[in-house]
């Protein structure tokens, strides 16, 4: 199998079906002592095996017929065939300009002509996007190419000829229980499974095996990239461990279609993946995932404002600026600002969008007492007009030296859909990826997979998923850090101070 790069170093090594790494991973334990700070530099010496067989992967989407699932369907599709169109600003070419893995780059270290980088994907055997098959379901019966019209994302030149390709691809009937999401979402329902809740998951898990034996891949992912639904309230008895969410189903009591998925993708042995805010993952799933050792990961796509704001916060607050304000407005005019404009479904995107800068306030106690943080403000408006592309704006309010006034005002505007697809790609492939690492220490010689709570992914969430009682890290370059981080650890030295990735303590 061909590397783009060989490590030549003797912690390194190559085998037909693995790479094996030798990495210290060097971390600093605080502790107080006698009333003492004590700063303790500790090392574990980690053997990471990565599996080289790289398999055929299919992706599963709730939520296909949607703006994103039609978007990155035929984004791959066009990348695949080499798809060029006209547009009135010239010829543009299919890419996976967004992508994480395929768009960026990282440093290998220094040449004779100075650094040399590499794409990400690069740095590990991985699936390509233009590999990847995709299925799925949603409650529209529109056939992809019907669905990609109706999105209004791409050109139209790009449309027809993407058209034969995705006329032949139609969403599975999906669970659809009509108060998790907006009502005015009823309209489009008309490919809706029917029967008891139990049966259902059934069908899913149905759906998954034909779909894995029809199509021939190796392995299957699921990813919710359907509306964002409501909060579930987290019920004792009812989906506060494995066995009562489990039981919840078989009585038909109330489980939210996305965690229905989530259940029936975990049951299948299947990574599933939330790429909406609600609470889909209940700890009864969060259980059950990690009874059945399959990966879950979310919540809720990190694409534009919130992206910027992650890193904006950063820089302020790690500048020593006092941010006091943070006010962002935006407004869409796609289904999914349709959907968020009922209370309860603004309400699940309104808690992903507002704690996207706690850590980063909490790491700086020189500005911030205990209970002091920015005013925080989130408004979602509905304007049918702009489609998908999406507004918005911001204002941050910071307090500087001697009692002055920073305020900085930003007016976005995109294609919503366009930076949500590469997110997918890139949340699908890591995934993916992931399920080929194993580890072990000095002290525990087995291998072992990481937690099934992927925390890796929270570069591409808004509200990362992390196992319980790890920190949640918000900041983008942190996040960064953390995938390039796991992904070096085949004997490439690390910067100091990156690591935020915590194998063990998970
Ligand atoms: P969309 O409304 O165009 O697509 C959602 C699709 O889900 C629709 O086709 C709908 O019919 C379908 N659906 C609803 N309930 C379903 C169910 N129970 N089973 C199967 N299908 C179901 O929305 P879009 O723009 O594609 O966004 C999808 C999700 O991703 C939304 O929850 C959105 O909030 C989230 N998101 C989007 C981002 C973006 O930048 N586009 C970023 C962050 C999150
Ligand atoms: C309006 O906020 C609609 C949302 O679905 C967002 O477009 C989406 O969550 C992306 O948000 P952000 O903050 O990552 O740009």
């Amino acid at each position: 199998m061909a590397e783009p790069f060989l490590v030549d170093s003797p912690d390194v090594t190559y085998s037909k079906d693995f790479i094996e790494a030798k990495y210290t991973y060097s971390t600093v334990h605080v502790c107080k002592e006698n009333g003492v700070t004590k700063v303790r530099p500790c090392s574990t010496r980690f053997t990471f095996r990565t599996g080289r067989q790289v398999p055929r992967l299919g992706v599963m989407l709730v939520g296909w017929g949607g703006n994103n699932g039609t978007t990155v369907t035929a984004a791959v599709l066009a990348n695949r065939l080499g798809l060029s169109w006209m547009t009135k600003t010239g010829r543009k070419t299919a890419n996976y300009y967004g992508s994480l893995l395929q768009a960026s780059t990282v440093c290998l270290g220094t040449g004779p002509s100075g650094d040399v980088y590499v794409p990400f994907r690069d740095l590990l055997p991985m699936v390509h996007p233009n590999d990847i098959v995709f299925d799925g379901w949603d409650i529209s019966s529109l056939n992809l190419a019907e669905a990609m019209r109706r999105a209004e994302v791409l050109e139209w030149p790009l449309q027809e000829q993407l058209w034969p390709h995705m006329e032949k691809m139609k969403p599975r009937p999906s669970i659809y229980i009509p108060e998790f999401i907006a009502a005015n979402q009823e309209e489009r329902a008309d490919n809706v499974l029917s029967g008891p809740m139990a049966q259902q998951v059934e069908q899913i898990r149905r759906d998954i095996r034909d779909f894995k034996e029809s199509s021939g891949v190796d392995k299957v992912i699921v990813l919710w990239t359907a509306n964002t639904e409501r909060f579930c309230d987290i019920v004792p008895g009812l989906n506060d461990t494995a066995d009562n969410l489990l039981r919840a189903i078989e009585r038909g009591l109330e489980v939210s279609p996305s965690t229905l998925f989530a259940v029936a993708s975990i049951l299948e042995g299947c990574a599933y993946i939330n790429g909406s805010p609600q609470n889909t993952f209940v700890p009864g799933a969060v259980e059950l995932a990690a009874q059945r050792r399959v990966f879950i990961g979310g919540d809720d796509f990190k694409s534009g404002q919130t992206k910027l704001k992650s890193v904006l916060v950063d820089f302020l607050v790690g500048a020593g600026l006092k941010t006091k304000s943070i006010v962002s407005y935006n407004h869409l005019g796609n289904n999914d600002g349709k959907n968020l404009s009922a209370p309860q479904q603004f309400r699940s995107k309104e808690i992903s969008k507002s704690n996207v800068v706690d850590d980063t306030v909490q790491a700086n106690p020189v500005l911030y007492g205990p209970q002091d943080k920015p005013d925080h403000c989130v408004v979602i408006k509905y304007v049918p007009y702009v489609g998908d592309s999406k507004r918005a704006l911001d204002e941050y309010t910071s307090e500087i030296m001697m009692g002055g006034t920073n305020t900085i005002v930003i007016h976005n505007t995109c294609e919503d859909s366009l930076l949500a697809s590469p997110i997918i790609l890139d949340l699908a492939i890591l995934t993916e990826l992931c399920q080929r690492i194993s580890f072990r220490t000095e002290a525990d010689p087995e291998f072992q997979g990481f937690h099934s709570v992927l925390s890796i992914l929270a570069f591409l969430c808004k509200a990362p998923l992390v196992p319980e009682g790890s920190p949640v890290v918000n900041a983008l370059f942190r996040q960064r850090s953390c995938i390039e981080n796991i992904l070096r650890y085949r004997g490439h030295p690390v910067p100091m101070g990156t690591q935020c990735h915590h194998p063990r303590a998970q």
